[in-house]
């Protein structure tokens, strides 16, 4: 009796870390950790990564349905997202917003077409082939500046932590994937031109240098983003 239940004890300490990956789960707007699945959309994929860069669940992840909130954050003010648990794979962080299209809000708005722009991103760290290193390594919440002169409106915030430990093999770069939904006001009159819109999925075909590499051998002398370049 006593070995079951120091067995069962065992398990439920260590099954969650076993399996569980690192979701984003909560909007950071205003300097404040928002609750979880409040401004982000519910996904009904528990725990697994996006490995198919042309599904539909490149988007907001598989089963992504409508978060109960939409945050107002000023153009020009930091926001991000807050991690369940910290990021354990290499790789790197894309950011990408999309201006739901009228008759349609932040909530109902799944971002299909061809709509995304990056707004950050986190790379590597390389030195010409000694070592490289990832910033984003053990992060708990990545935070940017939404552009100070984007037109106020909703928009759907769509963020990617890519795991590339076993990306030398085609297919293998692991997506973690959350949209958050926001409605961004202030007196900003920009937009990217529709020719720099890109569509998720369309943005990546599995081959880029970013997600198609062998990060430990022999070192990367450089690191090459995936995606298009932070709009400015
Ligand atoms: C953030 O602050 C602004 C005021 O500057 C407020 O209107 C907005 O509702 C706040 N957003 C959230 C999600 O609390
Ligand atoms: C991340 O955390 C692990 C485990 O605590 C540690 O070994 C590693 O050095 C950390 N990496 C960075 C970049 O801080
Ligand atoms: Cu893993």
């Amino acid at each position: 009796m006593k070995f079951f239940a120091a067995a069962l004890g065992l398990a439920a300490t260590l099954v969650p870390q076993v399996t569980a990956h690192y979701r984003w789960t909560s909007l950071i707007v205003n300097g404040t950790t928002t609750s979880a699945y409040q401004y982000v959309k519910p996904n009904t994929n528990i725990n697994s990564p996006v490995t198919v860069v042309s599904s539909n669940d490149m988007t907001c992840n598989a089963g992504a349905s409508a978060a109960p909130g939409i945050a107002w954050a000023k153009a020009g003010s930091v926001i991000g997202f807050a991690l369940d648990t910290p990021i354990f794979h290499p790789g790197p962080i894309n950011v990408y917003m999309a201006k739901v299209p009228t008759g349609q809000t932040a909530a109902t708005f799944t971002g299909t077409g061809k709509v995304w722009f990056k707004v950050a991103q986190l790379g590597a760290t390389t030195d010409g082939g000694s070592t490289i290193k990832w910033p984003a390594d053990n992060l708990s919440s990545f935070s940017f500046t939404i552009p100070s002169k984007l037109v106020s409106g909703d928009y759907l915030v769509r963020i990617e932590h890519i795991a590339l430990h076993t990306a030398s093999a085609y297919g293998e770069a692991q997506f973690y994937i959350s949209c958050g939904q926001i409605h961004v006001f202030g007196t900003g009159t920009s937009s990217p031109s529709s020719s720099s819109l890109v569509a998720i999925p369309g943005v990546y075909t599995g081959n880029e240098p970013g997600l198609l590499i062998n990060i430990w051998w022999p070192i990367p002398v450089t690191y090459t983003q995936p995606g298009p370049a932070v709009w400015s």
